[in-house]
């Protein structure tokens, strides 16, 4: 057997089911081996959209993603996407070929030094020289990958080691190491118990490391009778439907979850699960925590402290602490208050169709159990602000990193996690003419994702952006309308336009029996005033 099989035998042992990427010659050797082994390869069109992919199927799932490209010209198409793991801890491996050993240093064909311009965006990259060390270093690389917290590492392997043989059997006993619960300190359990049940008005901040365990989380609040705020990255942990649920805050929040967390009854502050990044804090804003007792949870010590001085800090897995403070805190006997429209009635200051309006509507017209992505450009924040995720449903983004067309790539991943549950992306006409190609790696795989793109024919967050910044933009931000629609019936994808908010109703009857994937092309003039205004503060002096 050749050490390539042997990787892919070993990525089974793992629990590796499919690879991204795309293939080239130094990595050939293990492409080949896919025709002995039971792994599906997904080739992207741009090795970033293989990133993307597995940085979403690896956050979704809390299983390892892979990506198998080339050395150099591969590894450098993806750094975005990798950065993009790195800043949303998604666990996940690269393998990249490397040049033949007898080849290194005599100037071979895409001889690049992989290892060290990764090592500063992965948790471990190395170069293995040695064919003796392959499957060390690979488990090694992967466990150190689904270690809390998760994170991309990367491996390279010369050309010539994945051609030699090697005689050994992969038995490997895998268990994930995220199986195993970092306990609290029961002192700080103790301490968190005693604030609790000594607070009047407390609020539970959602974050994206409270996925998973929605329903822990709603079974908190309700026991404490303590409403909810999501981050923008938590968007979706808990369902709109939850009626102590107040929504997004931070970048775009709903009316709603600003008063709640800016109130001055609020006495307590139990955050849960987020790096407290710029999005979730409104730029660090210490207005979030004046006032109150403040504990913050996560599994990732380096997050706490790290912004806010908190009174409480717990290093602990929250599958451990939720239902330790449920069963220690006293249940609240108090009737639960209504909970506040999440925003104020729409009001129409624009012309062309009403993104918010659309978002509005547009779970009526998709499946309850749609697991929704955003992409990064002004009509993120109407998602963020408008659009309210189901009982059935789901949410992801990562906007700490931030990167357009991420979304578009991410799906083809998302859709991998759960067998036949709906996928659908927002996206803009800028991230699409970036990125949009990864909707044919969608098709050629049969995914029936719904990709839904806002052409505005702009790149409307830098054109409203430098408006409010310097009083005027430029011409070039803005693009000549093309009709997205029609270049994707070109390349075989169905695809439609939705020129009034009327067209809505179309879409149920255009998505049905789906056997790849579709485009909405939603036709806005980019007149609606998105609520941008907090990113924008946060770009002046
Ligand atoms: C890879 C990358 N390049 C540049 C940016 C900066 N940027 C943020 S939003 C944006 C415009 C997005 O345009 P579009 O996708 O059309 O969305 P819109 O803002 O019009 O809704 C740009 C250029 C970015 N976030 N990511
Ligand atoms: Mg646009």
């Amino acid at each position: 057997m050749r050490i390539s099989n042997s990787i892919l035998k070993c990525l089974k042992a793992a629990d590796v089911k499919h690879v991204f990427g795309i293939p080239a010659g130094t990595v050939s050797p293990i492409y080949d081996a896919m025709n002995d082994e039971d792994i599906l390869p997904i080739v992207t069109k741009n090795e970033a959209g293989a990133a993307y992919a597995a940085a979403r199927y690896a956050n979704i799932s809390g299983k390892l993603g892979v990506c198998i490209v080339a050395g150099a010209v591969g590894v450098n198409n993806m750094i975005n996407g990798i950065a993009d793991a790195a800043r949303a801890k998604a666990p996940v491996l690269i393998i990249s070929g490397y040049v033949n050993r007898w080849q290194i240093g005599k100037g071979a064909l895409q001889e690049l030094d992989t290892e060290n311009i990764l090592k500063p965006i992965t948790k471990y990259s190395e170069t293995i020289l040695d064919e003796n060390k392959v499957i060390e270093s690979l488990k090694k690389a992967i466990t150190i990958a689904l270690t809390p917290p998760h994170g991309p590492v990367h491996i390279s392997i010369p050309l010539d080691i994945q051609l030699m043989q090697f005689e050994e059997d992969i038995n490997w006993d895998f268990s994930n190491p995220s199986d195993n619960i970092i306990e609290a300190n029961p002192n700080d359990i103790k301490e968190a118990t005693d604030i609790i049940n000594n607070s009047k008005h407390g609020v539970i901040m959602v974050g994206k490391g409270c996925r998973r365990l929605g329903d822990e989380v709603v079974e908190l609040s309700k026991h404490l009778n303590w409403p909810i705020i999501t981050t923008p990255e938590g968007k979706g942990v808990i369902p709109s439907t939850y009626k102590l649920n107040y929504g997004n805050f931070g970048y775009s929040s709903t009316d709603a979850a600003l008063n709640l967390a800016y109130s001055e009854d609020v006495d307590c502050l139990l955050i849960l699960g987020t790096s407290l990044g710029e999005s979730a804090t409104c730029n660090f804003n210490t207005k979030l925590i004046e006032g109150k007792k403040v504990i913050h949870v996560d599994w990732d010590k380096k997050e706490l402290g790290k912004v806010f001085d908190e009174d409480l800090k717990i290093h602990g897995d929250l599958r451990q602490v939720v239902p330790e403070l449920i069963k220690n805190t006293q249940k609240s006997i108090k009737e639960p208050e209504v909970r506040p429209e999440l925003n104020g009635g729409y009001v129409k200051n624009h012309t062309g169709v009403s993104l918010r309006l659309f978002l509005d509507r547009i779970t009526e017209f998709v499946p309850k159990n749609t697991l929704y992505l955003s992409d990064l450009g002004e009509h993120m924040n109407f998602v963020f602000k408008y659009l309210n995720i189901p009982e059935e449903g789901n949410f992801e983004v990562n906007l700490n990193y931030a990167a357009m067309g991420s979304a578009i790539g991410g799906a083809v991943g998302a859709y991998l996690v759960e067998e036949n549950r709906p996928v659908a992306v927002f996206s803009g006409d800028g991230s699409f003419f970036m990125n949009g190609t990864e909707i044919l790696t969608a098709k050629e795989n049969n995914m029936p994702i719904i990709y839904f793109i806002i052409n505005n024919s702009m790149l409307a967050y830098v054109d409203h952006g430098h408006k409010f910044l310097y009083g005027r933009s430029l011409e070039v931000f803005k693009q000549e309308r093309v009709s997205i629609a029609d270049m994707m019936n070109a390349v075989g994808v169905k695809s439609m336009r939705i020129e009034s908010i009327e067209d809505i109703i179309k879409i149920d009857d255009f998505t049905k029996d789906l056997n790849g994937p579709c485009v909405i092309e939603i036709i806005t003039d980019g007149t609606e005033p998105a609520p941008i205004m907090d990113r924008l503060k946060s770009l002046k002096n």
